[in-house]
């Protein structure tokens, strides 16, 4: 069988590596510094949303200034940039080193698709930059995910067609924009990620080839 897939683009946090975490951390500290109310399970919505709609999410409904709007976020990124100090190559999430080499060892082309402005500062600091052909992070486009922007800017900048891509997410705003770009989609882990092509614990419970087959199989049988 010709084989049809070409490249594989990766979400970076809960995919590659873990800053819900840091995420959550930073935001509760402008919570509690701000008297709202904020919990984990808070957490969990914000996961591949922007930066800007976090907030809108955190501030459920309540109007607040532009200005102090711009400066709560400022404040929670400077939170979140100090624990990102912590971050050392241990923290890529197992099984994700070996996954990329393998993947790039049978001549896929590798991105990365990442809502968060400090994509770039994370994925250096884990030392994977140098496995991705294309880097695409909340700089790149204006619509952030669930809008397909971000995965088909990649998809140019690995000179690829979206139906030749299989998309790595955690989040269901990451496999809604996926999908609605015409890429093929894993999706990760707990949340709510039930729409993808093929779905899967984590990096470490499957392998390059098992993915290929699985989504050359669905594309097969819809052919
Ligand atoms: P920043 P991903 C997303 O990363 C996070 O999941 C989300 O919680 C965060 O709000 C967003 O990045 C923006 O991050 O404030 O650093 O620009 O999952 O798309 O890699
Ligand atoms: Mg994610």
């Amino acid at each position: 069988m010709l084989q049809h897939t070409k490249g594989f683009i990766f979400d970076l946090d809960g995919v590659i590596t873990d800053t819900a975490e840091f995420h959550y951390l930073a935001w509760k500290q402008l919570a509690d510094e701000e008297g709202i109310l904020f919990t984990r399970e808070d957490n969990e919505h914000l996961r591949g949303i922007s930066r800007r709609e976090s907030l809108n999410r955190l501030l459920k409904g309540r109007p607040i200034d532009e200005y102090i709007a711009q400066s709560w976020m400022e404040r929670k990124n400077n939170y979140y940039k100090e624990y990102l100090k912590q971050i050392t190559p241990n923290f890529a999430l197992p099984g994700v080193s070996q996954f990329l080499e393998e993947a790039s060892k049978i001549g896929l082309k590798i991105g990365l698709g990442s809502a968060s402005k400090n994509a770039r500062e994370v994925i250096e600091r884990l030392q994977l930059h140098k496995a991705f052909d294309a880097i695409g992070d909340g700089f790149s486009v204006v619509n952030g995910k669930p809008a397909p922007d971000l995965f088909i800017w990649v998809a140019g900048r690995l000179n690829l067609s979206p139906h030749e891509i299989v998309v790595f997410e955690d989040a269901e705003a990451g496999i809604d924009a996926a999908l609605k770009g015409g890429f093929w989609t894993v999706g990760l882990g707990t949340a709510n990620v039930h729409k993808a092509h093929v779905i899967a614990a984590n990096i470490a419970s499957v392998s390059v080839q098992t993915v290929i087959d699985a989504i050359e199989q669905i594309n097969a049988s819809t052919h």
